[in-house]
This record gives C-alpha cells, structure tokens and sequence, in this order.
C-alpha cells in the first residue's frame, strides 16, 4: 500500500470513529499516524518537484503582516491605502497573482505588509494558487484576516487552512519538552492533570514518531493534537486580527448585529471609503507588541527621529544585532535612560531587557 491509500484507510477510519472517552486512545493514535504520513508525502512530493514551494518575498522592515482572504474581498485596495504599493484592484476573482509588498511607516516603525493572491477551501491540498501562497504566511508576524461583511463565515475556512499548512493562530505553543535520551525508553512527567489523554497515549504516539526513549515534560493540560504538534516540531504561531471590509455597503444596524453573533472581534472597515484606516493602523501597531528605543550616540544627542523598533521583551542584544551584526563582539557595556532603570544613564549588560521609550547609549571597545 502506498502513502496515499494509508492516508485515506486512517481517514475513514477517523470519521467512522466517535470521539469519547472509550475511543480517545484509539483516535490519538490515528492522528499521530496521519500526520506523520501526511509528511512522509510531501517530502516525497517536494523531493519529486525539486522545487521550494513559496514565493520568494524578501523580508524587510520591522515585521511583516500578511494579508489573508478569499478573492475579492478588497485586500489590494487595503494595501494601497495602508502602504505606498500599487497593488492591481479589479471586480473579479484572482486579480492579484503575486505577492505584493508594501510598507506602512507608523510611529517610527517600518511594517511590511504583504498582499497575497485570495485563498479558496482546499487551497492547502492544492486548489487555486494554493499553498505557495498560504507558506508565505509562516515567515509572518501578524496574520490579517480581511472578511468581506457579506461572507463573515469565510474566516474559519481560512483558519482551517492555515492550520493545514501548519500555521496556528491565536494559539500559544504547547508547554511540552521531549529530551530524546539513548535509553531507559519513554518516562512522562507532568505538572497538571491530563484531562484530555492518558500517559500511555503519549508514550504510544512518540513510538510512532520513533522516540523510543525519552523524557517528556508535560506543564500544560494538552490533547492529542497539540502533542501532534509539537512532535512534528514545524509548527509556526501567529497572532491575528480580523478585518471586516466593505462596511459602506451596509448600515450601522447589519454591522452590530454581527459582532453581536460572530464568536470573534473584528474591525468594521471600508477600505475604499477609507473608513477605520486610522484605527486599524493602530491596532496593527499594537498587535505586533514593538517598541520603540532610540540611540544617543556617546556625550551626543539622541536620534528621536528614527528610532530603533524590535519587540517587545527584547535585550539590549537584539538593539546592537540591528544596529551592526559585529558591534555584540565590541560591546563593553550600555548606558539607559527611560523606564527599563532605577536612574538615568545606569550601566547595563547585554542581556537588559528593554521596555518602550528608552535611550540608549552602546559602549564599544
Ligand atoms: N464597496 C466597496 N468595495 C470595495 C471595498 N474595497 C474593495 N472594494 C472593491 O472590491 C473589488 C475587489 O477588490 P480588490 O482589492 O481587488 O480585492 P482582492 O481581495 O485583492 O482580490 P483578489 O486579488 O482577486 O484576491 C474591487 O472592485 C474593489 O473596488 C470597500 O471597502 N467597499
Ligand atoms: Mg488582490
């Protein structure tokens, strides 16, 4: 039997299965054989091709949003308004064909965002431009959803087929550790109760994945697919925002009756009438979670006017990588002025951890 047809036998064996407590090992394990098949199939297809599949986007800026939807629902005209690019825009599906980028400059920081070819149902098994274009999302930062408010329901086919192409939004990665040891087989530790699958189920899933012997950690109470995840080690995990475009074709009444219904938040926009523009950049800018750290150069002045951006959390590390890939070999020490010290030009290391607003003076050799 070939990889596809054992696909399709775990397949239908997964949808005659009901899920309850009797069948959950039973069902644990068909997932973590399906998806380990599912990859043997595409190595073997991608090694078949020859070909990386994406396009090839050049990453520039601070951060990169993507902009992900179904054809038509205005993700072009978006880009153009929220960007200096001149993305094509026309009344018919799959106008744009490309990748398309733009930067959007917006307190300083530089955000690239990119507009894609519109996604359909099935495009991560191959429908429409398919999953060339889903990849390019998971060198992202920031997934925007645009919806046209006509078709609210698109969101969750999008969801779904990110998800496909092992994108996960709005999800946290599951807190588990597999230590692969050379022997002594499988030992599961774990800080909370599993609720949702037994210990003998994880041991028996990282046998499919030929962990033989190993120490897991488990510290959150995860199920059967997220351990899918983390021993498929390639999943990437994005945070979202959802746009609902074409706002000016409807009354105030149809939009709040909406966000009364849907399960999630959205933005109400009309990219055309430039309606919420303002807003949404906002959002943007917040949802990226940047900050902003500006250089004085040594007894200088400070350089408000083109600050540094990098996330937040970051270390005075990540602010010298930016400013030169060698200066962390000269680095003696820096000096901080803002809310990240107890006083105004205190000494820091390398390792100091950065909060928006500060000024910052590196010290070389
Ligand atoms: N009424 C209205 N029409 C809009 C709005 N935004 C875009 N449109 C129209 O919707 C159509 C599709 O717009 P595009 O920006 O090309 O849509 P797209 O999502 O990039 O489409 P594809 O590239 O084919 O996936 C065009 O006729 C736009 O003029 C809006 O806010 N309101
Ligand atoms: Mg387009």
């Amino acid at each position: 039997m070939g990889i596809p047809e054992k696909i399709k036998k775990i397949e239908d064996d997964l949808h005659r299965t009901q899920v309850n407590k009797k069948t959950e090992h039973h069902v644990g394990l068909l997932k973590a054989k399906l998806a380990r098949l599912k990859l043997e199939l595409e190595e073997a297809q991608s090694r078949k091709s020859g070909s990386s599949i994406g396009y090839d986007v050049k990453k520039s800026g601070d951060a990169t949003v993507v902009l992900i939807g179904l054809p038509s629902v205005g993700k072009s005209t978006l880009l153009n308004k929220l960007t200096n690019a001149k993305s094509k825009v026309a009344a018919y599906r799959f106008t744009t064909l490309e990748v398309v980028p733009g930067i959007m400059e917006y307190k300083g920081a530089r955000i690239q965002i990119l507009d894609l070819p519109g996604i359909i149902e099935g495009a991560s098994s191959g429908r429409g431009l398919g999953k060339r274009v889903l990849s390019v999302a998971r060198n992202s930062d920031l997934v925007l959803f645009v919806l046209d408010v006509f078709q609210p329901e698109a969101r969750d086919i999008l969801v779904k087929e990110l998800k496909t192409i092992g994108i996960r939004v709005d999800q946290k990665r599951p807190n588990v550790v597999i230590e692969e040891t050379g022997s002594g087989g499988i030992s599961v530790s774990t800080q909370v109760k599993l609720t949702r699958m037994s210990e003998e189920l994880v041991k028996e899933m990282l046998r499919v994945y030929n962990k033989n012997s190993a120490r897991v950690f488990i510290r959150e109470d995860i199920d059967d697919d997220q351990l899918v995840d983390v021993l498929l080690g390639s999943r990437v995990y994005i945070p979202s925002l959802t746009v609902m475009n074409k706002i000016d074709l409807v009354n105030a009444g149809f939009t709040n009756e909406l966000m009364k219904k849907l399960q999630y938040k959205f933005i109400p926009i009309s990219a055309e009438g430039d309606v919420n523009l303002t807003a949404l950049r906002e959002e943007i800018y917040t949802r990226l979670n940047l900050i902003r750290v500006y250089m004085r150069r040594r007894k200088g002045e400070t350089d408000y006017e083109e600050p540094m951006v990098v996330r937040n959390g970051s270390t005075v590390l990540e602010v010298c990588n930016k400013v030169h890939r060698r200066i962390k070999d000269e680095f003696r020490f820096a000096q901080i002025w803002g809310r990240s010290v107890k006083f105004g030009g205190q000494k820091v290391g390398i390792n100091h951890t950065l909060l928006d607003e500060d000024v910052i003076t590196l010290i070389t050799k």
